[in-house]
């Protein structure tokens, strides 16, 4: 008995002893982990979120939520007040963002835009923001950022590609809308007009998202009534130059025969309206103007009596498209298609809004 016992005592101890050695050994690893944390810095309520969205966005790189991102900008050029006031939109978001911005202007050039995309590529930068010039031809270079792991965010102009997935999100306008929005003014403007009224119609970049749908816009609201004809209608490729050297040429084929001009941006308009007044007719009276954008310089003319209308197309929606990367790379799912919220603007209002317009 007293052998059972003492081998009994024997195991006790030795069990004893396990136990006390298997305690230690927990309390070593937890002291570890311990050591390990106090060797980092203490981890913020932030950084540990980021940890956890950095596996939901393991497949983009090593980004984390709430990190500075170096983010590749290719903006379509510098041919208009509305396009200026959109760099500088996205540019002051991204920088106020605390974010690494890399810039590219193509000079409205598409091989500039995919030799952009390509060198952000090869930048490896987080995110792309991208206003394509025109609606096709990006198809392979998309393909390379998708690739590349590295999300495209569309501002401003879309492109017209199947394929979805090259893309995360578009921000922009409703340039159908737009167009519309410009129909109605008229129909309800010309309403006690027998006709014919004529018009002349200044198209932007022949290709681009909103010169195809602006139009397409436009011609859905005057096609309800045979009064509205579209005389002529030319790019003036969305600049000021090009818009008076078209208008004069529709003046010279036209001349007294045109009754409005629709033109796809307010710098077209802007310098169709000097074509108009060195040909010896008063716009704005003699021929109605109207004008999409809404930039200072419209609602300038517009104060001078010489422009009728324009049509909002917000360019300042920098820190909502910021707003937009950072939730993707917090991991939340963005719509593929999320409209800017626009108005339109008549001559009467033009004084008094004046001093308020932002572009
Ligand atoms: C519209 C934008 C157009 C503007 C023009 O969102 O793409 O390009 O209407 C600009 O002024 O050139």
């Amino acid at each position: 008995m007293k052998k059972f016992l003492a081998s009994k005592g024997i195991l006790v101890l030795l069990l004893g002893l396990l136990l006390l050695l298997a305690a230690c050994g927990s309390s070593e690893e937890s002291s570890n982990e311990e050591s390990a944390a106090d060797d980092t810095p203490e981890q913020t309520e932030e950084e540990n979120e980021a940890e956890e969205t950095e596996t939901d966005t393991e497949e983009e790189g090593n980004e984390e939520a709430g990190e500075k991102l170096v983010i590749g900008f290719s903006q379509v050029g510098a041919e208009s007040e509305w396009r200026t006031a959109n760099t500088k939109s996205i540019q002051d978001a991204i920088t106020d963002a605390g974010h690494e911005l890399k810039f590219s202007d193509a000079q409205q050039k598409q091989e500039n835009q995919i030799k952009a995309i390509r060198s952000f590529i090869t930048q490896k930068v987080d995110a792309i923001v991208f206003s394509p010039v025109v609606e096709t031809g990006f198809e392979t270079v998309l393909q390379e950022a998708k690739d590349a792991n590295i999300p495209v965010f569309l501002a401003d102009r879309s492109v017209d590609i199947e394929d979805d997935s090259l893309w995360t999100t578009f921000l922009g306008s409703d340039f159908v809308e737009e167009g519309r929005k410009a129909g109605n003014w008229l129909v309800e403007e010309m309403a006690d007009e027998e006709g014919p009224v004529n018009i002349v119609e200044l198209q932007g970049t022949v290709g681009s998202a909103p010169a195809i749908d602006r139009k397409e816009g436009f011609e859905e609201i005057i096609g309800s009534e045979d009064k509205f004809e579209i005389i002529k209608s030319q790019t003036g490729d969305f600049t000021r130059a090009k818009g008076k050297e078209v208008m004069e040429a529709f003046l010279k084929s036209d001349g007294e025969n045109i009754d409005v001009l629709y033109s796809h941006n307010d710098d077209m308009a802007i310098g169709a309206i000097q074509a108009i007044e060195e040909y010896g007719l008063k716009p704005g009276e003699d021929i109605i103007i109207i004008g999409v954008d809404a930039v200072r310089g419209a609602f300038e003319a517009m104060a001078d009596g010489k422009m009728n209308v324009t049509i909002e197309c917000n360019p300042l929606f920098g820190p909502q498209l910021v707003d937009l990367i950072e939730q993707h790379f917090a991991g939340e799912e963005l719509e593929k298609r999320i409209a800017v919220e626009e108005s339109m603007y008549t001559m009467d209002q033009a004084e008094e809004l004046l001093p308020t317009r932002e572009y």
